[in-house]
C-alpha cells in the first residue's frame, strides 16, 4: 500500500468569517432524581468536600461547561453561593486542574426532603483534555455557614459509580458513595464543550458517473479491503470524468482549523492509466474546489489531503455536510475498465 500525503495551502477563501464555537453535550449522566445527595462544598459550616463522578470521552474534547444539582440547606437564609469551583481528575484521581471562584448561574428546580434544589452552571470553562475517563464535580462556596450537598441519581452511567472525599468527615481519600452510603449512586451532571477532532464516516455515496457494481457505504467505513467497484460507462460529454462517484458525511465541528481528507482506491491495471482527482464541495462559492489530482494507482494508494486553508467552507454551516467527489478520466482504454474504493474518510480537527 502506497501513500501519498499533500498539504494544501494557498486556496484563497473571502467567505470564511469564523463561526461561533458550537457547544455540545459531551457527557449527560442525567437528571437529579430525588433520592441521595452528598456533601460537596466549600467554606460552609464544612471547610470541603468533593463529590466526583466519571465521564467518558472517545475523543480528545474542550470543556467549556458543567452542570450539577446543589441542595442549599436551609436555603442558605436565601443566600447565594458566593462562587462555585470545578474539579477534573484522571481515572487515577489525579488532577487534572481544580478551578476555584468561578462565576455560575443559579436556577431553582424544586424541593428536596423540605430544601430547595438549584441546577447550577458554569461556562466560558477552556479545559483541553485527550481522549479518555475522567472524574468531574462542581460545588458551591459559602461564607462559613449552611450547607450544600450535590443531587446523586442512580443512572450509574460510564464505568464507576460517583466517588467522595471530605477530610472534615473523615474521609481524606477517594471512597466510592456506596461505601458511604450504602446505595450506589451516580451524580446528575452535564458536560459541554466540543470535540477536538472528529473522524467522519461515508453516510451516503451516489454514482453520477459509471456503473456501480458492488459495495455498499459501510464497505467505505475501513480500509479492509472491501469496496465499492465501478466500472466505466460510455462518455456523457468529452470534458466529463467516466466515472465519478459522490460521498457525503456529517460532522459536529462547525468550526475547523484543519480537514485531513483520506482515500483509498486502485484503477485496473491498463496501458494508460486513468487521471483521477479528489474535489471537495465549498459551501461558501457552491463550487467544486480540486484538492487532488494524479494517475490512478492499479493496486491500492492511500491519499491523504490535509486542508490548513479556511476548511471550514467544506462545511455547511449549521447542518455539517460534508461532500467528497471522487473523479476517473478517460484513460483511452479499449476495454472495459473499473476503479474500487476501499475507504473514504475526513478527518476534522478544531
Ligand atoms: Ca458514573
Ligand atoms: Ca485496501
Ligand atoms: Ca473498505
Amino acid at each position: 500500500m502506497v501513500i501519498h500525503q499533500i498539504l494544501m495551502s494557498g486556496i484563497l477563501c473571502g467567505h470564511c468569517a469564523a463561526l461561533a464555537t458550537a457547544q455540545v453535550v459531551l457527557w449527560d449522566n442525567g437528571e437529579f432524581d430525588r433520592r441521595a445527595s452528598i456533601s460537596c462544598e466549600r467554606d460552609t459550616l464544612v471547610d470541603e468536600s468533593w463529590a466526583v463522578d466519571d465521564a467518558i470521552f472517545e475523543e480528545a474534547v474542550v470543556i467549556s461547561g458543567y452542570r450539577w444539582y446543589t441542595i442549599l440547606w436551609e436555603d442558605w437564609a436565601g443566600e447565594r453561593p458566593v462562587a462555585v469551583d470545578v474539579i477534573v481528575l484522571t481515572d487515577r484521581f489525579e488532577k487534572v486542574v481544580e478551578l476555584r471562584d468561578l462565576q455560575y448561574e443559579m436556577k431553582f428546580v424544586g424541593d428536596f426532603r423540605g430544601f430547595p434544589y438549584y441546577r447550577i452552571e458554569v461556562h466560558g470553562l477552556d479545559i483541553t483534555l485527550p481522549s479518555g475517563r475522567y472524574y468531574l464535580g462542581g460545588r458551591p462556596v459559602g461564607q462559613g455557614r449552611f450547607q450544600a450537598f450535590t443531587g446523586l441519581n442512580n443512572t450509574l452511567l460510564g464505568r464507576t459509580e460517583a466517588f467522595w472525599r471530605s477530610k472534615w468527615f473523615g474521609f481524606p481519600n477517594w471512597v466510592s458513595v456506596g461505601a458511604v452510603l450504602g446505595t450506589r449512586f451516580d451524580i446528575a451532571f452535564t458536560v459541554f464543550g466540543h470535540v477536538v477532532r472528529e473522524e467522519v464516516e461515508a453516510e451516503s455515496f451516489t454514482v453520477p458517473l459509471g456503473r456501480h457494481l458492488s459495495g455498499e457505504v459501510s464497505d467505505l467505513h475501513e480500509s479492509d479491503d472491501r469496496y465499492i467497484t465501478i466500472r466505466n460507462r460510455a462518455l456523457m460529454a468529452m470534458t466529463l470524468p467516466m466515472i465519478r462517484m459522490e460521498v457525503q458525511g456529517t460532522t459536529a465541528v462547525e468550526t475547523a482549523s484543519r480537514i485531513t481528507v483520506t482515500v483509498e482506491t486502485a484503477a485496473s491495471n491498463l496501458p494508460k492509466q486513468p487521471l483521477q482527482r479528489l474535489a471537495l464541495f465549498d459551501y461558501a462559492t457552491e463550487s467544486w474546489v480540486t484538492i487532488d489530482e494524479r494517475t490512478a494507482p492499479p493496486v491500492d494508494t492511500v491519499v491523504e489531503v490535509i486542508i490548513e486553508d479556511a476548511p471550514t467552507r467544506f462545511i455547511a454551516p449549521g447542518a455539517g455536510q460534508l461532500k467528497l467527489r471522487l473523479d476517473w478520466f478517460d484513460p483511452g482504454a479499449t476495454t472495459p475498465w473499473g476503479v474500487r474504493i476501499d475507504h473514504t474518510t475526513w478527518t476534522v480537527e478544531r
